[in-house]
């Protein structure tokens, strides 16, 4: 089953703070028509799914931040924080813009009116790919906003809800076992902390090297988990400018800890965002590299499918398909 909801769609900012000027926003509604496209080329349908019980989303993250995003005014215009509370507090009556600025951790992460509408739709996804698992052995889901930049009380990095975490409690809460595999470009620090203690959802992560790449701050070889999920994260940095040799090879590598962990279910948080032309990316995939891709994962029983990244047009529907291709064994 392949899961959309048009309501993702809604969510369109034009542009976002690039340093010094304002650039287009690359996480666009069409990188997801553009997937809906080709599978329909092929025959492949999309379904909305069915209306999951979305009071998970405010256990996974906190209730506050939820009524945060749903207090949103319905007609707000394009809006990101201008100061970021790295320390300090915010008081009852602190203003929206306060308020931005202590539930999201990065500049460049705009909100508007359907954002709250959106990112719910794409938990709600989320949710359809994890319960389509408990009876069948692939599931899909063209979630957008993206999720795994997502924190327990924050968003950034162009995320809202953490879609690929939801979905890994909703099955660890029947019983099985988890690895989420994160295969987008940068580095799912939001995913890595949520899970970072816990030892029934493995984190495996290949990602640029965060010594130049976002976010920056977190994807080190040596962050490998603590206390009782100690061993349970597994990073994989590379040059950020890596060919497909590399990635495949890596990939190969980071497949060891996947198998000898032996989870119920794979989720892969899918980024198209390694993708030779990938505009705000550096690594050198190509459009034949999702298939191997997809081939190599072809063994894993269980396999979710939770869309990140991946912001070159029109590639990211034909990178799509072979994943799929190869996942299916076509
Ligand atoms: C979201 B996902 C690059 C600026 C990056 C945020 C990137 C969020 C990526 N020069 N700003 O992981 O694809
Ligand atoms: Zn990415």
């Amino acid at each position: 089953m392949i899961f959309h909801d048009p309501l993702c769609l809604s969510h369109q900012v034009p542009e976002e703070f690039a340093g010094t000027a304002m650039r287009p926003y690359p996480e666009v509604a069409t990188r997801v028509e553009q997937i809906i496209n080709v599978l329909s080329n092929h025959s492949l349908e999309v379904a909305t799914g069915k209306s999951m019980d979305l009071s998970l989303l405010s256990e996974v993250h906190a209730a506050e931040y939820v009524e945060f995003m749903r207090s949103l005014p319905q007609d707000l215009e394009p809006v990101a924080p201008t100061a970021i509370r790295t320390a300090g507090e915010v008081r009852q009556d602190s203003s929206f813009h306060a308020l931005l600025g202590h539930y999201f951790f990065d500049p460049a992460t705009p909100l508007m009116g359907s954002t709250s509408q959106a990112a719910e739709a794409a938990a709600n996804i989320s949710l359809n790919v994890a319960d389509t698992l408990l009876s069948h052995d692939r599931s899909y889901g063209l979630c957008r906003p993206p999720g795994h930049h997502a924190r327990h009380a924050q968003g950034g990095g162009y995320c809202i809800y953490n879609n690929v975490v939801l979905a890994a409690e909703y099955l660890t809460r029947r019983g099985k076992t988890v690895t989420i595999l994160d295969l987008d470009y940068h580095h799912g620090n939001g995913t890595q902390e949520m899970l970072y203690k816990r030892s029934d959802i493995q984190y495996v992560s290949l990602h640029a090297d965060p010594t130049s790449s976002y976010p920056f701050y977190w994807g080190w070889r040596d962050q490998t988990g603590a206390g009782e999920g100690k061993g349970f994260t597994h990073n994989y940095p590379m040059a950020s400018t890596s060919s497909e040799d590399i990635y495949l090879n890596t990939l190969a590598e980071a497949l060891v800890d996947v198998t000898d962990y032996s989870a119920d279910i794979v989720l892969v948080s899918m980024g198209f965002d390694c993708y030779i032309d990938d505009p705000i990316a550096g690594m050198a995939l190509t459009t034949d590299s999702y298939l191997k891709i997809g081939e190599l994962l072809q063994d894993l029983p269980k396999v979710g499918v939770i869309l990140e990244g991946g912001y070159h047009l029109p590639s990211i529907g034909n990178n799509f398909y072979n994943l799929y291709r190869g996942l299916e064994g076509l």
